[in-house]
């Protein structure tokens, strides 16, 4: 099957993986981006991604007035307050876990080096709400496809900064079919504007295609895991809670 495929497969991957093309050609790394296209895993990975099913995506006119705002308060942190207050100067992204490449991204880099996304989808909360809103930010593929997983990478795991007022903070989990779905956005903006510290500043997800709490906001450390359980419950916050981990919609 994989080889009577391979005709189109370039294609598909030199699509998906143009955000990684030009953070590549930008450090002048041409050499990761030809292993990339050449190496059969990778383009096993945009493969899956490519092929999944899309939420729907709105028209601007659809945009809900004020995107409502859902969960635990802020990070209360002297540390999160100041980078809020300063433009998130010495805020850094970690990816790491299994990864070829572990590293940080500031939010310059993650808004000038990688391809900006957008798209205007619907937040559906458990609770029965609903909100249209336009999410840009960095596609977690080409996040992922920089970063490069290990052969027995399954789950990308998002640590959040906020905590439910005992102490334990809030984290999320999905699965690398998941993770590299073309919508599954890293967001730095709603609505043309920075997110709002409420609605997960400085980064959140977004995963249209799942209920809200898969949307993990505040987002500081990717780690990529080989499998959940253990020290990851049952894969997120509310999952530990009973909430099912796969929130398809
Ligand atoms: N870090 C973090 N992420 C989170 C939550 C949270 O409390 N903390 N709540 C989840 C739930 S249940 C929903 S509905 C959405 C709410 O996103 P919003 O506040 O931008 O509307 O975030 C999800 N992600
Ligand atoms: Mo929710």
């Amino acid at each position: 099957m994989r080889v009577s495929r391979r005709p189109f497969l370039g294609l598909i991957a030199a699509a998906s993986l143009s955000g990684c093309a030009r953070i590549a050609t930008s450090l002048t790394q041409n050499q990761r981006v030809h292993a990339l296209l050449e190496t059969p895993e990778r383009l096993n990975l945009a493969i899956l991604g490519a092929g999944q099913p899309l939420a729907r995506e709105y028209a601007e006119a659809d945009i809900s007035p004020t995107f409502r705002h859902n969960g635990f308060d802020p990070p209360a942190s002297e540390e999160y307050q100041r980078w809020l207050k300063d433009d998130w100067r010495g805020f850094a992204l970690r990816i790491d876990g299994m990864v070829d490449q572990p590293a940080s991204f500031d939010m310059p880099s993650l808004r000038n080096k990688f391809i900006r996304r957008s798209q205007i989808t619907r937040h559906d909360c458990v609770e029965g709400w609903s909100v249209i809103g336009k999410w840009s930010g960095v596609l977690l593929a080409d996040l992922l496809a920089v970063a490069r997983l290990k052969p027995l990478a399954q789950f990308v795991v998002f640590h959040c900064m906020d905590d439910d007022g005992t102490g334990t903070l809030y984290y999320e989990s999905l699965d690398i079919r998941q993770a590299i779905h073309p919508q599954t956005l890293l967001a730095y903006d709603l609505n043309d504007r920075p997110v709002p510290a409420q609605n997960g500043a400085p980064l959140r997800l977004k995963v249209p295609t799942q209920l809200g709490y898969k949307s993990a906001k505040h987002v500081r450390r990717i780690e990529v895991v080989a499998s959940l359980g253990g020290s990851f419950g049952r894969g997120g916050y509310w999952e530990d809670q009973g909430y099912e981990w796969y929130a398809g919609i």
